[in-house]
C-alpha cells in the first residue's frame, strides 16, 4: 500500500460502492426516526475493505474514497444481504405426491397412514448420501441466493438418528464451501419421534442429550439447538432436558413454539435466554411478556402458516407493542412451506400479518441475524461484515409489494 497514503492518514478501500441509496437497518427499528425504521438515505456510499464494511453513510461525510475498485450504483437501493433465520434446506425427497393426495381430498392421517408425512422425508433422508443430500439442496439454496440471501440457516431433523443427523448437519456445512454464502447450522434431533422410538418418547430424548448431541457438538456441527415443542411433537419437560443440555455444551437455544397449540414453549424458550422462538401463531401475552424481558426474537413464518391454510394470526400487534423484535423466514421444508424465496415471505408477511416494510425488511436482515445470535451482520455499519444486496427498485417498498419479481441488480458477499 502507497506510504504516501499511509502518511496522510487515507485508507486504501478494497471497494466503494456511491451513488447508491441506503436503507442501513441501523438502530434499532421504529422510533429510530429514520425512515420507517430502516434507516434510509437518500445519497449513501460505502466502503469495504477486507470484506468489512468501513463507512456506511451519506457521501457528504464520507471519507476520502481511495479504493482499488469504485461502483456507481447509479440511484440503486442498497439494502443488508438478506438473511433467512430459520430453514429445514437439508431433506432427502419431497412431498409434492402428498400435496396431491390432500388437494383429491385425502386426509391428513390417510396420508401418515399411506407412508407420508414427516416421516416419509426422514425415510428418504436415511437413505441419502451426503453428496445426495448436498445436491438436491443446492437449487433451493440458489433460489435465496438469486434473491439476495448472504446468510441461510439450515435445520437438522429428518434423520432422527445419530448417523443421519450427523450427516445433514455435514451437508449443511458444506452447502457454506460450495457457494458464498454463510451457513449457520442448527441442531434439531427434537423435531419428531422416529418409528423405533413410537412408544418412548423420552427415550428418545435420553439418546439425543446422552449420545447424539454431545456428537454433534464434539464435531463442532452445530451453531444452535432447536426442538418441536407441540402435542404432536415434544413436551415442555423433554424441551427443557434438550435446552438443559444444550446449555451443558455451550450452544444457544431456539424454539418451534406455539405453532398448532399453546403449549407455553415461547415461555420457556425465553426462560432458557433463548435466541427465538418460531412459528407463535398461539402464543399468549404472557409470553409475550417473558420474549419481551429475554429478548428473544419472535421468528414469524407466513409460509407455513399461508401453505396449510392456517387460520390463527400470530399476535403481531401485541408483539409490536411489547417492543418483541420480529424476524420472517421461509421455514423451506418439504411438508409445510416449500418455500425458497424471501421477497415472497416479505409479501406474505406484510399482506398475511400486516407487517410493515419496514418490519419486513428488519425481519430478514437486522432481527433475523439477532434470531442467529450474529452480532456481525445484518446491517449497513462500519464494522459490520459487507454482505450487500443492491436493488432496481425506486423504493424499498417494492421488495415486499411484488410477488414472484426479483429486482435484484447484484449480492455481495464478504466484500466480494
Ligand atoms: N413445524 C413445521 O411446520 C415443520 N416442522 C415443524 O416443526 C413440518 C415439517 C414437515 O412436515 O416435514
Ligand atoms: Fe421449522
Amino acid at each position: 500500500m502507497g506510504e504516501a497514503n499511509e502518511g496522510h492518514g487515507i485508507m486504501l478501500y478494497d471497494t466503494v460502492w456511491k451513488g447508491a441509496r441506503l436503507a442501513t437497518m441501523a438502530g434499532d427499528g421504529a422510533g429510530d426516526g429514520a425512515g420507517n425504521g430502516i434507516g434510509a438515505l437518500d445519497h449513501g456510499v460505502i466502503a469495504a475493505k477486507d470484506g468489512v464494511i468501513v463507512y456506511a453513510g451519506p457521501s457528504a461525510n464520507a471519507p476520502a474514497l481511495d479504493a482499488k475498485q469504485v461502483i456507481d450504483c447509479e440511484g440503486r437501493w442498497i439494502t443488508p444481504g438478506l438473511i433467512d433465520c430459520h430453514t429445514h434446506l437439508i431433506h432427502g425427497g419431497d412431498r409434492a405426491a402428498e400435496f396431491e393426495m390432500r388437494l383429491d381430498g385425502a386426509s391428513y392421517e390417510e396420508i401418515a397412514r399411506s407412508g407420508g408425512g414427516i416421516v416419509s422425508t426422514m425415510r428418504a433422508t436415511r437413505a441419502a448420501s451426503e453428496d445426495d443430500l448436498v445436491a438436491t439442496a443446492l437449487p433451493r439454496l440458489d433460489a435465496l441466493i438469486a434473491e439476495g440471501a448472504t446468510t441461510v440457516e439450515v435445520k437438522s431433523g429428518y434423520g432422527l438418528d445419530a448417523a443421519t443427523e450427523i450427516r445433514m448437519l455435514r451437508a449443511a456445512r458444506r452447502l457454506g464451501t460450495e457457494r458464498a454464502v454463510s451457513i449457520a447450522t442448527t441442531f434439531l434431533g427434537a423435531h419428531a419421534l422416529p418409528p423405533e422410538y413410537a412408544e418412548d418418547a423420552d427415550g428418545y430424548i435420553a439418546l439425543l442429550c446422552d449420545e447424539v448431541l454431545p456428537q454433534v457438538a464434539a464435531l463442532g456441527l452445530a451453531d444452535a439447538v432447536d426442538a418441536f415443542c407441540e402435542g404432536i411433537g415434544f413436551s415442555v419437560e423433554q424441551t427443557e432436558r434438550m435446552f438443559a443440555a444444550a446449555a451443558r455444551h455451550g450452544l444457544p437455544v431456539k424454539l418451534h413454539a406455539e405453532q398448532l397449540s399453546n403449549l407455553h414453549g415461547a415461555a420457556l424458550a425465553a426462560r432458557h435466554g433463548a435466541l427465538s422462538a418460531d412459528h407463535l401463531e398461539h402464543l399468549d401475552e404472557a409470553g409475550i411478556a417473558a420474549m419481551a424481558a429475554s429478548g428473544t426474537v419472535a421468528t414469524l413464518l407466513p409460509g407455513a402458516y399461508y401453505f396449510v391454510r392456517e387460520t390463527k394470526l400470530p399476535p403481531v400487534a401485541a408483539l409490536r407493542a411489547a417492543g418483541v423484535r420480529i424476524a420472517l423466514a421461509t421455514d423451506c421444508n418439504p411438508g409445510t412451506s416449500p418455500l425458497t424465496s424471501l421477497l415472497l415471505t416479505m409479501n406474505m408477511g406484510a399482506t398475511l400479518f400486516r407487517l410493515t416494510v419496514g418490519e419486513c425488511l428488519a425481519g430478514v436482515t437486522r432481527n433475523a441475524a439477532r434470531a442467529l445470535g450474529l452480532s456481525d451482520r445484518g446491517t449497513l455499519e462500519a464494522g459490520k461484515r459487507c454482505d450487500l444486496a443492491i436493488w432496481d427498485v425506486e423504493r424499498p417498498a417494492e421488495l415486499i409489494y411484488r410477488m414472484g419479481f426479483n429486482p435484484l441488480h447484484a449480492r455481495i458477499w464478504s466484500g466480494q
